[in-house]
């Protein structure tokens, strides 16, 4: 394995539990795919030898970007559907009337697994365009046993294919399919049956739900956790996005990775997650593009020092975004975080929402995934908006993209 050094650049670690960690006109060593030391370029020894070195002229050095929550693959667009929202059709509204997202589930089920991959490595390519290096995929538009599998087969795929790390989320609780109309508890029983074929061929790293009116109740969401926690798997919750179900706190019972969108989030609900180290999983997009006026209880959420994320949750229904750029600029005009706390959001925080120790951070022993920018500083990027400055991106020290 080649040891290769990156030099002349201004490192922003994010080590440490608050600060951008900067070291000016600092250096990196690499080898085999890690972080083997950094520092000031001027305190580089002697010993510290490489086979490859690159001179970084000053840009800014960051840890690859995390995006830990999106669905990613699925068929078809809901571009009519926005079209309905903007004459005054609610989301909820749609979805009841049978739309929403069981109508990407009818398209994801109509489409070839060679087609589901084929778009979902477009769109991974372009959020990896901005630097990101990790990718959460929920499954969830499939909704029977073959369809399920098919996405996360397609998920994994990606992983495999692409530079990029993938993590993988079974969400079979996501949304009642057509053909179990009003047996909702005998979907959840089946959904809670194909976990174990999911885990025991390898294609799940978490479980999630939609504990929502129009999803799943916390009754139901409790069996689906049940039975995750019966074969190991942790959990998240889509949980407060549209209404309060009290399902943060339930999550937190189960020892959550996250609660994600939050909006109606309560104060009950902030404890139980700082008492289980919940990370609280924002989702600017969807609340932009759902337009709603419930914030996310940030100022609480942040007195009460639970960790933040900042995902794009991108989706064709709530969040058609590919940037989780326009997602760190959001997160501060409109969730009012700091530029700071919105880049934790996409790193160190990102990566504890996934249960991923070995990233998120500029360290020795941490993965080598990186990104160079051409920016002076971090907070620039939160600043501009539409705007990609990404120059160079190693994941596990191997450079992915056309420099
Ligand atoms: N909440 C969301 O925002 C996405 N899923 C969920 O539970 C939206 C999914 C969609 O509309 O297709
Ligand atoms: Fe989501």
């Amino acid at each position: 394995m080649t040891r290769l050094l990156l030099r002349h650049a201004r490192l922003a670690t994010f080590d440490g539990a608050s600060g951008w960690g900067l070291v000016d006109d600092g250096a990196l060593l690499i080898d085999g795919g890690h972080i083997a030391w950094l520092g000031a370029d001027a305190a580089l020894q002697a010993c510290v030898q490489a086979d490859h070195e690159i001179n970084l002229q000053g840009a800014l050095l960051t840890p690859g970007l995390i995006d830990a929550h999106t669905h990613l693959v699925y068929g078809g667009d809901r571009a009519a559907e926005f079209e309905q929202r903007l004459q005054g059709a609610s989301y909820e509204a749609i979805a009841r009337a049978g739309g929403g997202i069981r109508s990407t589930v009818a398209a994801t089920r109509a489409a070839s697994e060679t087609q589901l991959f084929a778009d979902a490595a477009n769109r991974a390519r372009t959020l990896h365009r901005e630097g990101v290096t990790t990718i959460e995929i929920k499954s969830g538009y499939g909704l029977s046993e073959e369809a399920e599998a098919r996405c996360l087969r397609v998920a994994r795929r990606l992983g495999a294919e692409l530079p990029i790390t993938v993590r993988s989320t079974s969400l079979a609780a996501h949304a009642l399919p057509p053909e179990y109309a009003g047996r909702a508890d005998d979907y959840v029983t089946d959904a809670c049956h194909w976990l174990a074929a999911q885990q025991a061929t390898g294609l799940v790293d978490a479980v999630d739900a939609f504990c929502d009116t129009i999803g799943f109740t916390p009754a139901q969401t409790t069996r689906v956790f049940e039975a995750a926690r019966a074969l190991g798997l942790p959990v998240k919750l889509h949980a407060e996005q549209l209404s309060n179900q009290h399902g943060a706190a339930l999550a937190a019972r189960f020892g959550a990775l996250s609660c994600d969108h939050l909006e109606h989030l309560d104060v009950e609900g902030i404890a139980a997650m700082k008492a289980s180290g919940t990370v609280a999983m924002l989702l600017p997009g969807s609340y932009y593009f759902l337009r709603e006026t419930k914030l996310p209880p940030v100022a609480a959420l942040r007195e009460a020092g639970v960790p933040l994320a900042i995902a794009t949750d991108h989706n064709p229904g709530s969040s058609p975004t590919l940037s989780l750029l326009l997602m760190l600029h959001m997160a501060c005009t409109l969730f009012r975080l700091t530029p700071e706390e919105a880049w934790r959001g996409v790193t160190v925080n990102a990566a504890r929402a996934l249960g991923l120790a070995d990233r998120g951070r500029l360290a020795p022993g941490q993965r080598a995934d990186l990104v160079a920018w051409d920016a002076a500083h971090p907070r620039e990027l939160a600043y501009r908006f539409g705007h990609n400055p990404c120059r160079r991106v190693w994941c596990a020290g191997v450079e992915s993209l056309p420099a």
